[in-house]
């Protein structure tokens, strides 16, 4: 779908990564991606009653082992001094700061405690990476993962790297925050600090109440008579839809440059998530009208309509481009959640009591 992009730079040696919100989606996929390049990868994982390691556990490598590449260490973006130890302990030549209450609606919720993970959270990782930065004299590249959220009620179509931001939730506001804070301390202190404003980017791995996947689980489901609604809330907002397997690559590009930036990083189509519902339902030749309900409990306070994003900035410095288009996610998050349907159906067919899927969604 896209020209072939200009080779991107030499790696540089690969070296020790740090990487908050190393459980989530991006976090999953970038770990895998800087250990496929040699890196020695620490990630940081918030304490939980049960196993939040999920997305990881292909990767887990017993600690008893010799060569252990993948290291996990309790740590939270609400607790600087911790951030602090981690910084001095992994000695990382790489941040990247993903962790995140990720979710937009329920920062409507919960906005401070967003505020906290979101804002404060970078700010008090910036600050543990200047004061080690200070106090060894090593040099530290740190990525911070802006949002198109940011853009929010949008002035300008497509967005750019110098759109004006007019955020529309608790989240978006801490983005802002956070992005300004990161261009603020590359300017101070002279830090090699970059912003990726990452549009959506989805996958098999995304969270199951972010809509694409939400949608992807109901579509596997329902064809295999498990679930028989999907109950959505706004079905005309657009959004710029990319493969998250493709944005982690952008990441790590950006910290290896010799200039730190912002970037864009964006596919530049845009779907209505009625047009995804399309797409996905129509892939196992359903028809969304017949198993779609609107619930106004998922709509939210203050909407973004339209996001549209021109990674064109990218492309010429990072020599980035996605390689797979919405069409070819949507088969592939539905290829993978009918197997696992078919997995919850094998299980209940054999008399298993399996816990009815997603308990309090969004
Ligand atoms: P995600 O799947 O929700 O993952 C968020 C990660 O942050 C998880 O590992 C989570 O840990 C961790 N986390 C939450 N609160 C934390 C805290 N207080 N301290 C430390 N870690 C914490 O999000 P994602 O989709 O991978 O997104 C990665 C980053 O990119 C986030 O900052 C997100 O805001 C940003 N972003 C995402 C998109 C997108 O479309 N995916 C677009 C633009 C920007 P648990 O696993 O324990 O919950
Ligand atoms: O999938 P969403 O929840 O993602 P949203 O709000 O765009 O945020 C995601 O992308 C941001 C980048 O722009 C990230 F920074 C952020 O961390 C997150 O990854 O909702 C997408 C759209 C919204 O307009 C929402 O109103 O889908 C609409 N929608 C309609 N029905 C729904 C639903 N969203 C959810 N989550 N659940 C629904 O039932």
């Amino acid at each position: 779908m896209n020209p072939t992009p200009p080779s991107p730079p030499p790696p540089l040696t690969p070296g020790t990564a740090l990487v908050t919100g190393v459980t989530g989606q991006d976090g999953s996929y970038l770990a895998e991606l800087l250990l496929r390049k040699g890196y020695e990868v620490h990630g940081v994982v918030r304490r939980s009653s049960t196993f939040n390691t999920a997305r990881i556990d292909a990767l887990y490598q017993d600690p008893h082992e010799h060569d252990v590449r993948l290291k996990l260490h309790y740590g939270d973006l609400t607790d600087a001094n911790c951030l602090a130890k981690l910084l001095s302990e992994v000695q990382p030549d790489e941040v990247y700061n993903l962790g995140a209450q990720s979710h937009v609606r329920v920062s409507f919720d919960m906005p401070i405690y967003t505020v906290d993970t979101v804002a404060m959270g970078a700010i008090k990782l910036l600050e543990a990476v200047r004061d080690y930065q200070q106090t060894t004299s090593r040099a530290v590249r740190y990525y911070q993962a802006s949002s198109s959220e940011m853009f929010g009620k949008v002035v300008e179509v497509p967005q750019t790297e110098t759109t004006p931001f007019h955020p529309r939730s608790p989240y978006g506001c801490a983005k802002v925050f956070a992005h300004h804070t990161t261009i603020n301390y590359r300017e101070s202190y002279d830090m090699h600090a970059s912003c990726g404003i990452l549009f959506n980017h989805e996958s098999p791995r995304r969270g199951e109440t972010f809509v694409t996947r939400k949608i992807t689980r109901a579509v596997g489901r329902i064809k295999l008579g498990l679930q028989s609604k999907l109950y959505l809330g706004n079905l005309d907002a657009k959004r710029d839809w990319g493969y998250a397997g493709d944005f982690v690559q952008a990441m790590w590009l950006m910290l290896q440059q010799d200039e730190p930036g912002d970037y864009v990083i964006a596919t530049g189509e845009t779907r209505s998530v009625r047009e995804f519902c399309e797409l996905t339902f129509g892939h196992v030749d359903l028809d969304y009208n017949d198993f779609v309900e609107i619930d106004p409990r998922y709509f939210r306070p203050a909407e973004v309509d339209l996001l549209l994003g021109d990674a064109a900035k990218a492309r010429s410095r990072l020599g980035w481009a996605p390689r797979v288009d919405v069409e070819q996610l949507a088969r592939m998050m539905v290829d993978h959640d009918l197997e696992l349907a078919q997995c919850e159906l094998t299980l209940r067919n054999a008399g298993h009591d399996i816990p009815s899927f997603v308990g309090h969604d969004q």
